[in-house]
């Protein structure tokens, strides 16, 4: 992390990889983002789950093995379990508490069903953990969490994917859509306040755990739609000059340079069906709201 974080603060643009705004206060922070009434991805995506789940359970089969890639709370996932046939779940989170705790709770509330949890960043690659070796597998993949890649990020990581699944594995993920920008930068800036503590608190974490002598009142929050990349992006703005040290490094900001913490890429349906096409996956259906906000596609890998 600190190479990493190094790496990021010394070059131009600054930015620092989004992964890092989840510790166990970040996630913590982002499951209050998901219940503003300005985030609408969480509470439209899980309408149009329920409504869905009758064809997505008819597409994923009986005893199906189920993935979830940053499982977090695990809360969507319930829906799943609720209504498919699964007989093993496996999560997958880069928060390690976050994921202990709440894959212990599925364990306790399902005692059905096999649990495992595995502490990763899934951004690198995916490998099953031994002993899973799956004859149905459905990877979930909820909340637009791709969109926290670039698109060729994103096939990237869905190539890799695709190589660790049996051929005909089902991926069923959730692609936030292009839409009106005034929705989309309320999303980002919500009237509480929480998406700006979740962004400043990655500051907090560069303090505690890297010992740089960084304050989260030196920098403010900004998030807008940067509509030629199609992608909502967040920073935090340097409030003034100023030179941060770790050890023997020294970090210098200009007034109002930032650091980029985050992009969020917004897809429109066939954008995203030819991205998963070149990384080798074929839509079998797509479900989206009335108002069009999210998407959630159930792709089907296959052999090349
Ligand atoms: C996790 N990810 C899909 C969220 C998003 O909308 O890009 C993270 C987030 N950042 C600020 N608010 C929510």
């Amino acid at each position: 992390m600190a190479q990493e974080v190094i790496a990021g603060l010394s070059s131009r643009p600054k930015y620092c990889s989004p992964k890092y705004l989840y510790d166990q206060k970040g996630s913590e922070l982002f499951e209050k983002i998901c219940e503003l009434p300005e985030y609408y991805p969480t509470r439209t995506e899980e309408a149009i789950l329920r409504q869905a789940m009758p064809e997505i359970a008819e597409l994923a089969g009986k005893d199906a093995t189920l993935v979830e890639l940053g499982s977090g709370a695990s809360r969507k996932v319930r829906l799943l379990l609720e209504s498919l046939s699964v007989r093993c779940y496996l999560g997958v989170d880069i928060s390690r508490d976050f994921l202990v705790s709440s894959t212990r709770r599925l364990a306790a509330d399902y005692p059905w069903l096999e649990v495992h949890a595995a502490c990763a960043d899934f951004t690198r690659g995916v490998a099953l953990p031994e002993g899973i070796s799956p004859k149905r597998l459905v990877t979930f993949f909820p909340g637009s969490s791709i969109g926290n890649f670039t698109p060729e990020a994103a096939e990237r990581f869905l190539i890799s994917l695709r190589r660790c699944l049996p051929t005909g594995s089902g991926l069923l993920v959730g692609v936030d859509l292009l839409k009106d920008h005034a929705i989309l930068e309320s999303a980002y800036n919500d009237a509480d306040g929480i998406t700006a503590e979740f962004n400043l608190n990655l500051l907090d974490r560069l303090r505690k755990e890297l010992g740089f002598d960084i304050e989260r009142e030196g920098f403010s929050h900004r998030a807008f739609f940067n509509e030629r990349q199609s992608r909502i992006e967040m920073h935090l703005d340097s409030r003034d000059f100023q030179v941060l040290s770790l050890n023997t490094k020294s970090i210098r900001f200009r007034k109002g340079e930032s650091i980029h913490t985050e992009n969020s890429y917004k897809y429109s349906i066939p954008g995203f069906q030819r991205l998963a096409g070149r990384a080798g996956f074929s839509s079998r259906r797509v479900w989206f709201d009335d108002d069009g906000l999210f998407s959630i596609h159930y792709l089907i890998s296959s052999s090349r």
